[in-house]
C-alpha cells in the first residue's frame, strides 16, 4: 500500500500519522470496493432487465429475506469495526503520555508564539526533539485559530480564554509545516509556522543558545531583565540597601570579606562562581542561603548577569 500512501497522502511524521493513514486507506479501499460492486451490478441490471417490448411486464417481487439480511449484517459488521478502529485512534490522539515535553502555544493575529518550560520563547518556529512526546497547551489572544500539523495528522482549535491540548511524537528529523486552519482574518494565510524536529543533541544545543532575545539583546540589558525574572532582586538590591544578600551597588572591583577565609577581589570569575556555586565563598555577615543557579542559566545569561553587576557603579 505504500505507493498509494505516497500518492494520496502527505509525509508521515509520527507513528500516529501512520495509524490515521491506515484507517483512512482502509475506508477508501472499502468504499472503492463497494462503489465498483454496486455501480457494476446496477449497470449490469439496467442492461439485463431492460424492457424488451410492449408486452414485457416486470414480475412482482415483494422481498428476499436472505439478501436483505446479507446487505444489512455485512455493512453493520464493517462499520462497527471502523467505529472501534477510529475510536481507538481518537483516544490515542486525545491523551498525551505523562512524560511529554510541555510547550505553551499562543495563537494571535497572525502568528504563533511558543514558550518552553524554562521561559524560552520563539515565534512561528518550534523545535522538538525526535522520538519524544511533545504536548502543546494552547490558547488564543484574540479570535479562534486552529493548530494544524498535517504531517502529524493532528488539528485542534485554539480558543481565547480556554486551554486546548494536542500532542505528537515525531519519529524522524525534519521540518514540517504548521498551519492555522480556522479563518481568522486578513493575515490568516500568513499564520504559517515550522515544526523543526531535531536530534536530541541538536535540540539541546538549540535550547542552550536561547531564544532571539537571549541571543541578541545587549548583555547589560539582558542582565537587568534576568535580575528581575530570575529572582535576584528579592535578595540583592541595587541601591546599596541590605536585603537577604549584599547589594550589587559598587561591588565590582572592590575587596569583599569572606567568612572563614581571606578577602577576595570581586572580579568576573568571582561573580561567576558566586552565581553557580554560591556556597564556595560566603560573604561575611551573610548566611549561605543563596540557591545555586547551576543548570538554570545559559552561558550568555551568566555573562549578562556578570555584565549587569559590573555596571552597577
Ligand atoms: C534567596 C536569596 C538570594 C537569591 C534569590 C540570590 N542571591 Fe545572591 N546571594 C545571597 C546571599 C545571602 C549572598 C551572600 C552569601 C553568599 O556569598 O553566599 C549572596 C551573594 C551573591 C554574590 C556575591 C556578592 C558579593 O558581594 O560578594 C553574587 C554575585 C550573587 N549573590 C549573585 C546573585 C545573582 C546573579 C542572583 C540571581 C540570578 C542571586 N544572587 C540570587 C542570596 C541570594
Ligand atoms: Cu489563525
Amino acid at each position: 500500500m505504500n505507493w498509494l500512501r505516497s500518492i494520496i497522502l502527505p509525509a508521515e511524521g509520527s507513528a500516529y500519522a501512520r495509524q490515521v493513514d491506515d484507517l483512512y486507506i482502509a475506508i477508501i479501499v472499502i468504499c472503492a470496493f463497494f462503489f465498483v460492486l454496486i455501480a457494476g451490478l446496477l449497470s449490469y441490471f439496467v442492461w439485463r432487465y431492460r424492457r424488451r417490448g410492449p408486452d414485457d411486464v416486470t414480475p412482482h417481487i415483494s422481498h428476499n429475506l436472505k439478501l436483505e439480511l446479507l446487505w444489512s449484517i455485512v455493512p453493520l459488521i464493517i462499520l462497527t469495526v471502523l467505529f472501534f478502529w477510529g475510536f481507538n485512534s481518537y483516544m490515542v490522539a486525545r491523551v498525551a503520555p505523562g512524560e511529554a515535553l510541555e510547550i505553551q502555544v499562543t495563537g494571535k493575529k497572525w502568528l504563533w508564539q511558543f514558550e518552553y518550560p524554562d521561559g524560552m520563547r520563539t515565534l512561528n518556529e518550534v523545535h522538538v526533539p525526535v522520538g519524544k512526546a511533545v504536548k502543546f497547551i494552547m490558547s488564543s489572544e484574540d479570535v479562534i485559530h486552529s493548530f494544524y500539523a498535517p504531517s502529524f495528522r493532528v488539528k485542534m482549535d485554539v480558543l481565547p480564554n480556554r486551554y486546548t491540548e494536542l500532542w505528537l511524537q515525531p519519529r524522524e528529523e525534519g521540518v514540517h509545516t504548521l498551519f492555522c486552519a480556522e479563518y481568522c482574518g486578513r493575515g490568516h494565510s500568513d499564520m504559517l509556522g515550522k515544526i523543526v524536529v531535531d536530534s536530541e543533541e541538536k535540540f539541546q544545543e538549540w535550547q542552550a543558545l536561547g531564544d532571539e532575545q537571549t541571543r541578541t539583546m545587549p548583555l547589560a540589558e539582558l542582565g537587568a531583565l534576568l535580575y528581575e525574572s530570575k529572582g535576584c532582586s528579592s535578595c540583592h538590591s541595587l541601591d546599596g540597601s541590605r536585603r537577604e544578600g549584599p547589594s550589587f551597588r559598587g561591588v565590582f572591583g572592590e575587596m569583599t570579606s569572606i567568612t572563614g577565609g581571606p578577602p577576595v577581589k570581586v572580579d568576573e570569575n568571582y561573580l561567576r562562581e558566586s552565581i553557580l556555586d554560591p556556597q564556595a565563598k560566603i560573604v561575611a555577615g551573610f548566611e549561605g542561603i543563596m540557591p545555586t543557579f547551576q543548570g538554570l542559566l545559559r552561558e550568555r545569561e551568566i555573562n549578562a548577569l556578570v555584565e549587569f553587576i559590573k555596571s552597577r557603579k
